[in-house]
């Protein structure tokens, strides 16, 4: 292998190659701590034209390459699998540029190794703002985000991120460049790389740059931490809200199991209390006018007051991001106490008609018991995600065919907004027919005839591997 790894120095440059297994772990293993593979070495490309010369050689050798960001994907999709061909990492972290915000258009290219919160920061700079954020912004990349088509707590208002992809430049597996960044609003010719790319994982090409969509900044917000007596309560408080309150920016749901571990991670009393089988939903509100009125007629109006059984309000931005931070550090909660367990949570990123929410989170509750572990359920209300995170599981197999089986009998996805990775592949048969699947491999194998793109991902037949560790 020092020969190939020499190939690859001299593409990107000695010191763009790590072949050190130290210094390769980090690649190699995902934050969780859950998947974790070897590669040959990280590839560290610089430009576009190294993408295309990595890959051309992977694809005349063989060698599966697995391209990753901020390595902050909870799936398997961004780390080596055991087993198989010999794989590289390609970290696109280098792709760090972001150009000039074009407040006509409203947009701006951006590096795939840009993080989410880089990416805000210099929106923001420039009066404007990102319609997608979440938790992990500070190390999570727009390659990332878009292979993932993300979502986080802005959709309700502005959609997921294949929304927000105007443009895009990606390399394919022969090493030929794909895609424009011209941004146009409005053209029809044919296919639509965006589209193609976003939520494909790494398997059809490796996005190198951007052109994404910028929405206004809004100075003034409020955020309201609202208790109801259940679920089903929460939704249609939801629905009276989404009606009357145009400010309306995320509406999160956190149950009370959830509540319980960010209470005790914090070290900090919840200002709202719930009943025991409730739940919790975070209104926040942002616009040009204080949203604050807005907010609070709304939870007070007729049909509204009867569903609110608590509820605290914050204005200025360090009580809102003290309230906030009973959401947004939720998944730090979790990891926190999986740590001191001695065993990685096992995640389950699912959608549900919002209808039927109460049904998945019974289903979840039972399966969790009969496992023995414990079960952290929140997430996004309006899109019916719920991130159901189980503590100390011990039958991975049992509790995904359960709770995914149920998922799809309610109409749902077993994937809302995490990707599908190598964690939920054999699962994919529940909410895609053979028709679909062949016509997603065939599309792979003509775009990639050689396979070498993040292989296992996304893909539905057994594994050429022994010793993978999930689902
Ligand atoms: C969130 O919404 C993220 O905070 C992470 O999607 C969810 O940790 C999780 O399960
Ligand atoms: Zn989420």
């Amino acid at each position: 292998m020092t020969a190939v790894v020499d190939t690859f120095r001299s593409i990107v440059g000695a010191d763009h190659v790590l072949a050190d297994p130290d210094v390769c772990r980090g690649h190699e293993t995902d934050w969780t701590g859950r998947f974790q593979g070897t590669a040959t070495a990280v590839v560290r490309p610089g430009s576009t034209e190294e993408v295309g010369a990595v890959l051309a050689r992977c694809t005349a050798l063989g060698i599966s390459v697995i391209a990753q960001g901020g390595n902050t994907g909870l799936v398997g999709g961004g780390v080596p699998r055991p087993g198989g061909r010999p794989c590289i990492v390609l970290s696109m972290l280098r792709f760090a540029d972001l150009g000039a915000v074009d407040t006509q258009s409203m947009q701006v290219t951006a590096g795939a190794g840009v993080t989410l919160a880089a990416w805000r920061d210099h929106a923001r700079r420039a009066g404007t703002d990102t319609p997608v954020d979440f938790a992990a912004r500070d190390s999570a990349t727009i390659g990332g985000a878009i292979a993932t088509n993300a979502g986080g707590s802005r959709v309700l208002r502005y959609g997921t991120m294949r929304r927000q992809v105007a443009g895009i430049e990606a390399v394919l597996a022969s090493g030929e460049t794909v895609g424009s960044l011209a941004g146009l609003p409005k053209e029809t010719a044919g296919l639509h790389w965006p589209s193609l790319l976003c939520g494909s994982e790494g398997t059809l090409a490796v996005v190198t740059r951007a052109r994404l969509r910028l929405v206004p900044l809004f100075e003034q917000a409020t955020t309201a931490l609202v208790a109801t007596r259940s679920i089903t309560d929460a939704v249609a408080l939801l629905a009276l809200v989404r009606d009357s309150v145009t400010s309306l920016d995320a509406a999160e749901v956190v149950m009370p199991a959830a509540m319980e571990i960010i209470v005790g991670h914090l070290g900090r009393r919840c200002p709202v209390e719930a009943p025991s089988a409730g739940c919790f939903v975070m209104f926040d509100c942002t616009d040009r006018f204080d949203p604050t009125d807005q907010l609070t007629a709304a939870l007070a109006a007729d049909g509204a007051r009867p569903l609110v059984v608590d509820a605290a309000v914050a204005t200025d931005a360090t009580q809102r991001s003290r309230l906030l931070d009973f959401r947004d550090r939720i998944t730090e909660a979790i990891a926190s106490a999986a740590t001191s367990l001695g065993t990685p949570p096992f995640k389950l990123d699912v959608a549900a008609p919002l209808a039927t929410l109460d049904d998945l989170i019974d289903t979840a509750s039972r399966v969790a018991d009969h496992d023995g572990a414990r079960l952290i359920p929140f997430g996004h209300l309006a899109e019916g995600n719920l991130h159901l995170n189980f503590l100390g599981a011990t039958d991975h197999v049992a509790i995904a065919a359960a709770v995914l089986g149920r998922v799809a009998e309610l109409g749902g996805t077993i994937s809302a907004e995490h990707g599908i990775g190598i964690a939920k592949a054999p699962w994919l048969h529940l909410i895609r027919t053979p028709a679909d699947l062949a016509a997603q491999a065939a599309v792979r194998k003509a775009l990639d005839p050689a396979g070498i793109l993040n292989p296992g991902v996304l893909d539905p037949s057994p594994p050429d591997t022994s010793g993978t560790q999930e689902p």
